[in-house]
């Protein structure tokens, strides 16, 4: 039976074995449900790197729209920050467009994940389609938390738990690991209001000195995107 093991933090990676596993990569907020955000939106496929200058390096290169932001902040010289609602609001077409976004953490996670058999982008914008995926594989499922600067995120780690909690019902293993049954129990315990739940955490409070709130509730929205699947393609996703 397949297994689903969480590691809270990009700086935990060398203690898990990533090869042979799926590797979920999650940032809630929010470079992975940005990243979904702009595939629903008819952006056609995405590079996630890690450093600004080979963000801006790759949109000269490919004619692509570029993202960047740093400590919560939309980075100078980029067309879009790291809000979902910059492919949603229609100021900038991004349909048809591909895009290279570089992100204070997420990005980072996503690149430090590539050793695995898949990689795919977690939110809870696409939930289901991520749990359906895993099932699919049939491989342990390694979920890949981006934190805060190597620290510990609540908001991934309850993704974690409802990722988990979708893939128990699917036959996997959900009991092996003591990081599995801690995101279980965040996630059991922030019903039935996710939202309060999470309002608690220094990244919610962080977007709110940055007037990013709208971002926030946006996050939430549990299968928003129901088949968005963001899976690594050689160098893109
Ligand atoms: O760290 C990241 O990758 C970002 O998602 C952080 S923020 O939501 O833009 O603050």
């Amino acid at each position: 039976m397949p297994s689903v093991d969480i590691c809270f933090s990009p700086e935990l990676l060398p203690l898990y074995k990533l090869e042979g596993r799926v590797a979920v990569v999650v940032d809630i907020l929010r470079a992975t449900s940005s990243i979904v955000t702009a595939l629903a939106s008819g952006v056609t496929h995405v590079f996630p790197v890690a450093e600004l200058a080979e963000c801006q390096a790759l949109g000269r290169q490919h004619g692509c729209l570029t993202a960047g932001e740093r400590d919560g902040r939309p980075a100078a010289g980029f067309d879009l920050g790291n809000s979902p609602f910059g492919y949603l609001d229609g100021e900038l077409p991004v349909r048809g467009r591909a895009l290279a976004i570089s992100t204070t953490n997420g990005t980072h996670a996503l690149r430090r994940s590539l050793a695995a058999d898949a990689v795919v982008v977690g939110a809870f914008l696409n939930l289901e389609a991520v749990a359906a995926f895993a099932e699919t594989q049939q491989k342990d499922v390694l979920v890949v938390c981006a934190g805060w600067k190597g620290q510990f995120c609540l908001e991934d780690t309850v993704f974690g738990g409802a990722l988990a909690s979708r893939l128990a019902q699917r036959g996997f293993d959900v009991a092996g690991s003591d990081a599995t049954l801690a995101a279980l129990h965040l996630w059991q315990q922030a019903q039935p209001d996710l939202h309060a739940y999470l309002l608690q955490s220094s990244h919610v409070r962080r977007l709110n000195s940055l007037e990013a709130n709208k971002d926030f509730d946006f996050c939430l929205r549990i299968d928003e995107y129901r088949s968005v699947l963001p899976i690594w393609q050689e160098d893109r996703l």
